[in-house]
């Protein structure tokens, strides 16, 4: 793997533009960071999310009923770019409107990685203990999804207010995307019950791996096996799976964790990696036999295991995943939801705002302090401020082979959490990160590595 991985690096090194100073790139950041802000506060504020186009608010988890995600989303953001009125301001809001007693049935993989980790990470920012009782509130809440599971993997929805669940069919990133936010409530509650139910829902599903070590997709928790037996990892929707048994370890030091990421990861690489023009992709394959499956396709959302398999002990393969992506954004300016890799033709031309590819160039750029990762997250933000940016914040795009690229009206809460703050932080220098120690969850949360006084 060495030196396809190097020549692949140097081809995607080549030709890219300087950056410029870089407080000057942090400033431009934050500055489009607040312009995206205040289209949500214009338009949306106190609702979940906004449309910045046709300046109209829209909900995510309930129709009926708004979280102020994009408040709970934002905190950390605010925080490490020392937006400390706005951060006020978002508090007050949170203290007089946060209530989690709601009769309507939420699904639980989001309303964890958003919300539960948010309000955490906004008490670790701000030491306001209400956030911490309400994360611990909306945590009790969601339980029932696996206290009452036959098998421990966790039931995909849950009511708020009875604790009737729903939906025993789920994929892995739902089942296994929780370890870290449940492992913090355990330590910080002393109470095992939070970590007790994550460690089951590994091992409900990780019971049932192939001979070959490899998993399927989607879960039937009541009947305690794979439906089918398609394994699109690192693809979604198994992506953060993975990502959180690598966490378990490195943040909460778990060895189970550890050792299941060991024997996966081990399996994924040898039967999954492939290789096209020179390329490194992922295929799907069938968890038990290791044969082909799918039509060679591979969405924008699989880019952030570049930065895990490299963190994780495989660099070169990190890297070269990377570079893979680079490619797409050389060719499209932005990333579109779903590629046929062997020629990087587009099959779903839409920009949802995905953070994945910046999220990669955050991590390798502190796992290795390479500029590349620089010079290609700069490009990658230059061209969300051409074609993202409306005057009344910043939206999606419909199609990224059309010019101009077409857009749609939607600004996902996660964007407020994850690209601005994956570009700022590596250029910013920031005093309240420390980019030795750092952890982030899925929805780019800082769970560990904020600096407070
Ligand atoms: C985010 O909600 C999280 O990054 C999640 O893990 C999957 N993808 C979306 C954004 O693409």
């Amino acid at each position: 793997m060495g030196s396809l991985a190097a020549a692949s690096a140097s081809a995607a090194t080549a030709n890219l533009p300087s950056v410029p100073d870089a407080r000057e790139v942090a400033r431009q950041v934050r500055e489009e960071f607040l312009h995206a802000w205040s289209g949500y506060k214009r338009f949306a504020w106190g609702y979940d999310e906004v449309r910045p186009v046709s300046g109209t608010p829209k909900n995510f988890f309930l129709p009926n009923h708004s979280f102020g995600l994009s408040i709970i989303e934002v905190l950390d953001t605010l925080y490490v770019m020392e937006l400390d009125e706005e951060l006020s301001r978002c508090v007050a809001w949170l203290r007089a409107r946060l209530d989690f007693d709601v009769d309507g049935d939420v699904q639980m993989f989001e309303a964890v990685i958003r919300m539960v980790a948010g309000l955490l990470s906004g008490y670790y920012a701000t030491g306001e203990r209400f956030l911490l009782s309400a994360a611990i509130d909306l945590a009790d809440r969601l339980l029932p999804c696996f206290t009452k599971s036959p098998s421990g993997a966790p039931y995909r929805y849950v009511n708020l207010r009875s604790g009737a669940v729903s939906k025993p069919e789920i994929n892995l990133a739902e089942i296994g995307s929780n370890v870290l936010e449940f492992g913090d409530l355990s330590r910080l509650t002393g109470d095992r019950k939070y970590v007790t139910a994550s460690l089951a829902a590994y091992e409900a599903v990780i019971a049932k791996k192939s001979t070959l070590d490899l998993l399927g997709t989607t879960f039937d928790v009541e009947k305690a096996a794979f439906i089918g037996n398609d394994d699109v990892a690192p693809d979604e929707p198994a992506d953060s799976f993975y990502e959180y048994l690598w966490g378990g370890w490195q943040m909460l030091a778990i060895e189970r964790c550890r050792d299941w990421w060991t024997t996966l990861t081990t399996a994924m690489l040898a039967h999954k990696v492939t290789r096209v023009g020179g390329r490194l992709w992922f295929k799907s394959v069938d968890f038990r036999t290791g044969l082909p499956t799918g039509d060679a396709s591979i969405t924008e959302l699989s880019s952030f295991y570049a930065e895990l398999v490299a963190k994780g002990g495989y660099r070169a393969v990190g890297e070269a995943f990377y570079d893979s992506w680079t490619a797409v954004l050389d060719r499209y300016e932005l990333i579109p939801e779903v590629i046929f890799y062997p020629d990087l033709s587009v099959i779903d031309p839409r920009y949802w705002m995905r953070p994945e590819y910046p999220n990669a160039a955050f991590d390798l750029w502190f796992l290795t302090r390479n500029e590349k990762y620089r010079r290609t997250a700069y490009r990658y933000f230059r061209a969300l401020r051409d074609r993202c940016r409306v005057a009344g914040g910043y939206t999606v795009l419909a199609d990224v082979r059309t010019r101009p690229m077409r857009q749609g009206d939607y600004f996902p809460a996660y964007a407020f959490s994850e690209n601005f703050k994956y570009l700022y932080l590596m250029f910013a220098d920031s005093p309240r990160f420390d980019g030795r120690r750092y952890y982030l969850n899925t929805e780019g949360k800082v769970m560990r590595g904020l600096r407070t006084a």
